[in-house]
């Protein structure tokens, strides 16, 4: 079994049904949800303009091995909607799970990068992670330290009300 950190964003649609129906989806067929951060509403991140993700980070742990669980994680995003054939890279998608970290392992493969190579530069990544593990450390730093260094100003915890 491996502790598993996956990223969960949307920004289309039903954004928190979105997200509660990838959480269901997520503990059914990969493993079961150990930590769940709050809900964060956030400032689109990257070259496209675009409306505002919902963004949350959880931790599972699963027996999938690295390949198997991304396959999963892909089928659940078809299944909420999800047409990669139509998207723009960096652009709005109903549903978008990244796997962030998989215990200690490092991937480099081709359509496969374990940790995720842009986690130190996303506010909507770090600010959610560091609500659920300050301390894990990647790459020799903390990720509260790593949320030191960027601005986290465009995250905000996201009230339904
Ligand atoms: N892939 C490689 N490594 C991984 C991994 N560790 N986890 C491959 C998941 N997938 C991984 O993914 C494209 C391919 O990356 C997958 O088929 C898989 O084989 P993608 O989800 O279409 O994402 P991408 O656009 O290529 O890159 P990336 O870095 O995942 O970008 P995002 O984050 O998905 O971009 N702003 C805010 N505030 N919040 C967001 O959630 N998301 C995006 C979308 C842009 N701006 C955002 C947000
Ligand atoms: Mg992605």
């Amino acid at each position: 079994m491996a502790d598993v950190y996956l990223g969960l964003g949307s920004n289309l649609g039903n954004r928190p049904a979105q997200l509660a129906g990838a959480r269901d989806a997520i503990a059914s067929s990969t493993g079961k949800i150990q930590a769940a951060s709050s809900i964060y509403d956030t400032a689109p991140w990257g070259p496209i303009p675009q409306d505002n993700y919902l963004n949350q980070v959880i931790r599972i742990t699963t027996a999938l091995p690295p390949r198997d669980l991304l396959k999963a994680l892909h089928e659940i995003e078809r299944a909420a909607g999800r047409n990669r054939a139509n998207e723009v890279r960096y652009g709005p998608r109903t549903l978008d799970l990244d796997i962030l970290i998989y215990g200690d392992k490092a991937v480099r493969e081709d359509g496969l990068t374990i940790p995720h190579p842009r986690i130190a530069e996303r506010a909507f990544v770090l600010v959610p992670l560091a609500e659920i593990a300050p301390g894990l450390v990647l790459d020799g730093t903390p990720v509260r330290e790593l949320l030191g260094r960027i601005d986290s100003r465009s995250v905000a915890r996201y009230d339904p009300s």
